[in-house]
């Protein structure tokens, strides 16, 4: 009996390895999104193209919690934000894709960490988010957004000192990827629910069947 029991076990793990091994490595759009090709001030280079950047903005080779990364920051011009833009190309309309990346405080003694501060926009959606969203206590945070491409090619923006505010931020490890989707064959875990429950009615109709017969 405990045989056929780690036999069950052994099959299961079997299983869940054939299972995570099908799920494909998600290739990154994104072009030097960690930053490590060095990117010219307020101009186009190593897969990027930025402006409204100050001297204290800008590529660097290392700071804060990161190598190489980028910093966006305008000493809280209120007309403009730092800005850093890509165009990504390579995107199949009507699929869904999700943009990541490092964000950490820079300076974090100007702006108001309430404030909607950082942005990410994608084609014409835009998505802000406060200091205290993407940088929690100034220290090393993350942002995270999804979306659905309407284009083959849309242009990602990242911006600091939104809305007049003067909070910025160093940035690093870039991604837009394809969002995972579940694989062909696989059920979803709701319709999965939904499966154990018209079994469970089934087996309560077949019940009273019999108690009624
Ligand atoms: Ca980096
Ligand atoms: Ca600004
Ligand atoms: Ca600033």
């Amino acid at each position: 009996m405990f045989k056929g029991l780690r036999l069950k076990a052994t099959l299961a793990v079997a299983g869940a390895v054939v299972l995570f091994s099908f799920a494909p490595a998600q290739a990154n759009l994104i072009v030097n999104g960690d930053f490590t090709t060095p990117v010219p001030f307020n101009s186009t280079g190593g897969g990027w193209t930025n402006f409204n950047n100050d001297g204290a903005g800008g590529w660097r080779s290392s700071g804060g919690s990161f190598d190489e990364h980028f910093i966006l920051n305008q000493a809280g011009q209120a007309g403009t934000d730092p800005t850093i833009q890509q165009l990504v190309t390579g995107l199949v309309i009507g699929t869904g894709y999700v943009i990541t990346g490092d964000v950490e405080s820079f300076a974090s003694g100007f702006g108001n960490p309430a404030a909607l501060s950082f942005g990410v926009e994608i084609g014409s959606m835009l998505t802000e988010f406060t200091r205290n969203q993407v940088s929690p206590g100034n220290g090393l945070g993350s942002f995270s957004v999804n979306f659905i491409a309407n284009a083959t090619s849309m242009l990602l923006a990242l911006t600091g000192e939104r809305n007049g505010d003067d909070s910025s931020y160093r940035i690093d490890n870039i991604s837009l990827v394809r969002a995972q989707q579940p694989g062909p064959g696989i059920p979803e875990p709701a319709s999965l629910a939904i499966f154990a429950l018209g079994l469970a009615g089934l087996g309560c109709a077949v019940r009273k069947r019999r108690r009624s017969a």
